[in-house]
């Protein structure tokens, strides 16, 4: 059985958090779906962190004693220097929340990369978990922004990524606003696609990973996967139905672009890969699936298959890490241009300022 810790922060995160509750818990019945035994035999933990409680008032599907706020702050307007105080400030009492949950194999930090609270503490505490467990896998699953979202949420994202990257994780997974923004025109919507999406793929890749059926992928595959390439990689997924249930086309649109999280040429730009299948044993094609993956393998250096027996149409999760990330490099060019023309447009105003006091230099009130 996996102990799995999933934190949200900030907003963003809180928000993926809540959906991954929906999906778990949520629907009509409010039944577990995946955390009751039966089904879902691992044990998992949810925690949504934020410094805006606002923020946390709004989650529908996350209980109140998964919500922890931190307190004197209300939210961080962005600025990742208040977060990192606001985190050090608070480090023990949120740390102790953590830990009188108990012990954890895996931890999934999910959070924004451009906003204050998130992207400011989630390095801080994935160094903090790694620290105090000693056996954990940490992985960060980070959101991209809108790249027309403005000068500090670019910065926030070069810097947030850069420290997510160097601190002690077991790699991470990209998901990308920008590019699932074709999900829906209004940006309400377009979160809350963009926030299902990311859940699916997640509680499914735990359920896989704490399955005990056929050929499986297990925590060591997963680590792997994520320490290949660049170690920044991304999912897939794809669900095959009654009209067309072939777990070949599953497999393969689970690697088209419009099923990733973040833009990718799977086939030559994966460095490693883990792919997992799950269905009705009927639809399950053990020559069409060895020939899917060795089609994978021809780029990328290894891929693990994973095969679940449960009852439906074949569902299929693909996780990757990259040996490319042209995406990132142009957000980086982008942030550099962001800040050059923020310092700009300071040093322009100080000036104008300067100028204008400068009227009055020689001076004096006269009444
Ligand atoms: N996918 C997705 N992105 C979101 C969501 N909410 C906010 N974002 C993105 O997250 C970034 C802003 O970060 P937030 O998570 O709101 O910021 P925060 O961590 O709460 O930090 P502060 O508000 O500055 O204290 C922007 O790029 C938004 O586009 C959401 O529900 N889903
Ligand atoms: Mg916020």
């Amino acid at each position: 059985m996996l102990n799995v810790l999933m934190l949200g922060v900030g907003q963003c995160g809180n928000r993926i958090l809540d959906a991954i509750n929906k999906e778990a818990f949520g629907g009509a019945s409010r039944l577990s779906k995946y955390y009751s035994r039966q089904k879902f035999p691992s044990r998992v933990e949810t925690i949504a962190i934020n410094t805006a409680i606002n923020d946390l008032k709004e989650l529908r599907f996350t209980t109140a004693k998964d919500r922890l706020h931190v307190p004197n702050l209300h939210g961080v307007g962005a600025n990742r220097n208040v977060g990192k105080q606001g985190f050090w400030d608070n480090r023990e009492m949120i740390m102790e929340e953590i830990e009188k949950r108990g012990d954890f194999d895996v931890a999934f930090v999910m959070t924004s990369t451009s906003g204050g609270t998130g992207s400011s503490f989630s390095p801080l505490l994935i160094h903090e978990l790694k620290e105090r467990y000693k056996n954990i896998s940490v992985i960060p699953i980070a959101v991209l922004p809108f790249r027309e979202e403005g000068s500090i949420y670019l910065q926030n994202a070069a810097f947030s990524l850069r420290e997510l990257m160097e601190v002690d994780a077991e790699g991470l997974i990209l998901a990308d606003n920008q590019y699932l923004k074709r999900c829906s025109g209004d940006i309400a919507t377009a979160y809350d696609k963009i926030n299902t999406m990311i859940a699916q793929r997640t509680l499914f890749l735990i359920e896989s990973l704490d399955s005990e059926m056929l050929s499986v992928t297990d925590l060591g595959d997963f680590k792997t996967v994520m320490s290949g390439g660049l170690r920044m990689g991304t999912m897939g997924f794809s669900q095959a139905d009654r009209k067309n249930p072939s777990v070949k086309s599953a497999i393969q649109n689970s690697l088209k672009p419009g099923s990733l999280l973040y833009p990718a040429n799977v086939y030559d730009e994966a460095a490693r890969a883990m792919v997992i299948i799950q269905g009705s044993r009927e639809y399950l094609d053990v020559d069409e699936i060895t020939k899917e993956i060795e089609k994978l393998c021809a780029g990328a250096g290894h891929v693990f298959k994973g095969l679940v027996i449960k009852k439906g149409y074949p569902k299929v999760l693909t996780l990757f890490t990259l040996a490319s990330v042209p995406e990132i490099e142009t957000l980086y060019a982008q942030a550099a241009r962001a800040i050059h023309e923020e310092k700009d447009r300071k040093q322009r105003a100080k000036k104008q300022l300067s100028d204008a006091f400068a009227h009055i230099e020689d001076l004096e009130e006269i009444y």
